[in-house]
């Protein structure tokens, strides 16, 4: 029994490269379990996936739907492996959000998966091995004769130690590698899943169900050992939406860094109020360079809204301690939320002007499916125009606004607000004695050229039209707005 796994075309042309972490992972447990597994990455390189599918012959195929950026690709792919006639299962974590039902009427896909792939995808393998029906699996999605959307009873989470080390033969991780913060080859890993938050905004709640899990400290030294001995990773960036829930992890994973001999440098993503200075020096002893803080918002009044629950007179403090023992800080922030006013966007800026963060970076607010936020958004009247269709789903973008604006603040205004932070994060020169001047350009430019180098004609010139658009909209919003730049003290 095999099963081909696709990563689709991402749209977002000048996004990040990141090792397919859930695809290696489910294809990890399937090959434990004897069950022939391929990968196919579209994201990072070009792929005749037909061909692929002919010389392969699978019996299943599986496409990893991270965020709604790989909406267009994986529609291409669907509707050109469908006529083959083995199933098509959709999931990752725009599936575990969407409304089943627009997928199914806007996509040639089979079946849903939802949450944690790798059980269910035993459960898929040993059902069609047996001749059964996967209309009986937990965790899915189908269509029924009438075309209605049926979804099946809820999946419990698995016991991430039980999980086998991440095979990472299953792709080419020499693709993925970055130049990033004085790093080479640096990849994204990860050690935990979920985060016992509650915020309104994030899609945590469904996707994890605001719990925390951590995998086998000892799988992930054996796999940082494989990275940094067999593909010479130097950089490690954990994608974990919460690295450590208390300051024994810190501790557990800097002894467990510094025994194993290994050099890199490493950073991750953490909650204010969780780490202390000594806890972030010990980091940084052990090779650990910047830290990613997500902020939201210096109202108190939208942080109580977004349930945050982070401890305000925290914020200054901590990025003066990251920037006293020369971690790179990022701050980052969440702007055009549903109601907010011009005076409390103010305040953020005021906020991100005052923190000694090395990086402030501003999303705009889209409505994002399913998430508390969003509904009540919706509920409120606020959004003119709700997902109807697949297709409607590619408007929500962080950084081009294409839905509709929630809060009281004229559009301009947000848009120049966010391009002038980024501007300048962008052509940041000094990133810290260990990082490379202009570290975020380096990148931005490094990631363009390697895409170019496997995109299609059309695409290249598609690339390089939204690389130009956005960069000349940045341009212009930070260049030609004096009035809105001083109204909102930008710095
Ligand atoms: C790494 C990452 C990225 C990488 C790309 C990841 C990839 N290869 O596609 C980069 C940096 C490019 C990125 C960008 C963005 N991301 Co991102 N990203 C993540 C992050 C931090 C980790 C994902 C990961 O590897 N997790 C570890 C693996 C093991 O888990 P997993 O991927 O969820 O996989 C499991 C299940 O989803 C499922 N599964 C996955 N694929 C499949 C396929 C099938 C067939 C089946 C059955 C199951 C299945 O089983 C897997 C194993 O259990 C997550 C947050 C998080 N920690 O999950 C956000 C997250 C996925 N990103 C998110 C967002 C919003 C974005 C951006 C849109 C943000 C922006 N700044 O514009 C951009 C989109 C651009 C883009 N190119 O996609 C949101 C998605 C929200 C949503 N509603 O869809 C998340 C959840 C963060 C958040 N909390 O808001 N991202």
């Amino acid at each position: 029994m095999k099963a081909l796994f696709i990563m689709p075309y991402n749209c977002d042309l000048i996004h990040a490269v990141s090792l397919p972490l859930g695809l290696i992972s489910i294809g990890s447990y399937l090959k434990e379990n004897g069950y022939e597994v391929r990968i196919c990455d579209m994201s990072v390189s070009h792929i005749n996936i037909e061909k692929v599918f002919d010389e392969f012959r699978p019996d299943v195929v599986g496409i990893s739907l991270s965020s709604v950026k790989h909406i267009e690709g994986a529609m291409d792919v669907s509707k050109k492996l469908h006529k083959k006639g083995v199933p098509i299962v959709w999931g990752g974590t725009f599936c575990d959000v969407c409304d089943p039902q627009i997928v199914f009427d806007g996509a040639e896909v089979d079946y849903l998966s939802f949450c944690e792939g790798e059980a269910t995808w035993l459960e898929i393998m040993q059902t069609l091995e047996n001749g059964g029906d996967l209309r009986r699996l937990k965790g899915i999605a189908y269509r029924d004769d009438n075309g209605k959307a049926v979804v099946t009873a809820q999946r419990e989470f698995i016991d991430l130690t039980k999980l086998p080390l991440l095979d990472y033969t299953l792709v080419d991780v020499k693709a993925y590698s970055q130049y990033l913060y004085g790093c080479k080859n640096l990849v994204y890993v990860y050690l935990s899943k979920g985060c016992p938050s509650k915020c309104t905004f994030c899609v945590n709640q469904v996707t994890h169900r605001c719990t925390y899990r951590r995998r086998a400290l000892e799988h992930f030294m054996k796999e940082t050992e494989i990275l940094v001995k067999e593909y010479g990773v130097d950089g490690l960036y954990f994608c974990d939406e919460l690295c450590f829930k208390n300051k024994e992890q810190v501790y557990e994973v800097c002894d467990a860094f510094e025994k194993s001999g290994l050099e890199f440098f490493w950073g991750f993503q953490t909650r204010i109020g969780i780490l202390g200075e000594e806890e972030f020096r010990r980091c940084y002893e052990c090779g650990c360079r910047w830290v990613d803080f997500g902020i939201e918002s210096g109202s108190k009044e939208q942080l109580a809204i977004m349930k945050k629950g982070i401890p305000y007179d925290k914020i200054e403090p901590t990025f003066e301690i990251c920037d006293k023992l020369g971690i790179i800080s990022l701050a980052n922030f969440i702007v055009g939320l549903p109601g907010e006013t011009e005076e409390q966007l103010m305040e953020t800026v005021n906020l991100a002007n005052r923190i000694r963060a090395t990086q402030c970076s501003f999303l705009q607010y889209c409505i994002s499916p399913n998430t508390v936020m969003s509904q009540k958004a919706i509920e409120d009247g606020l959004v003119k125009n709700p997902v109807r269709k697949l297709k409607d789903y590619r408007k929500i973008d962080f950084f081009l606004s294409r839905t509709d604006n929630l809060s009281e603040i004229r559009q301009k205004e947000l848009n120049v607000v966010q391009s002038y932070y980024l501007w300048n994060a962008v052509f940041k020169k000094d990133y810290g004695k260990d990082a490379k001047n202009y570290d975020l350009l380096f990148k931005h430019v490094t990631t363009l050229l390697r895409r170019l180098s496997y995109l299609s004609f059309a695409n290249g010139v598609r690339c390089l039209f939204e690389f130009g658009y956005l960069g000349l909209r940045f341009f212009t919003d930070t260049h030609f707005h004096p009035g809105i730049i001083k109204k909102y003290n930008l710095k």
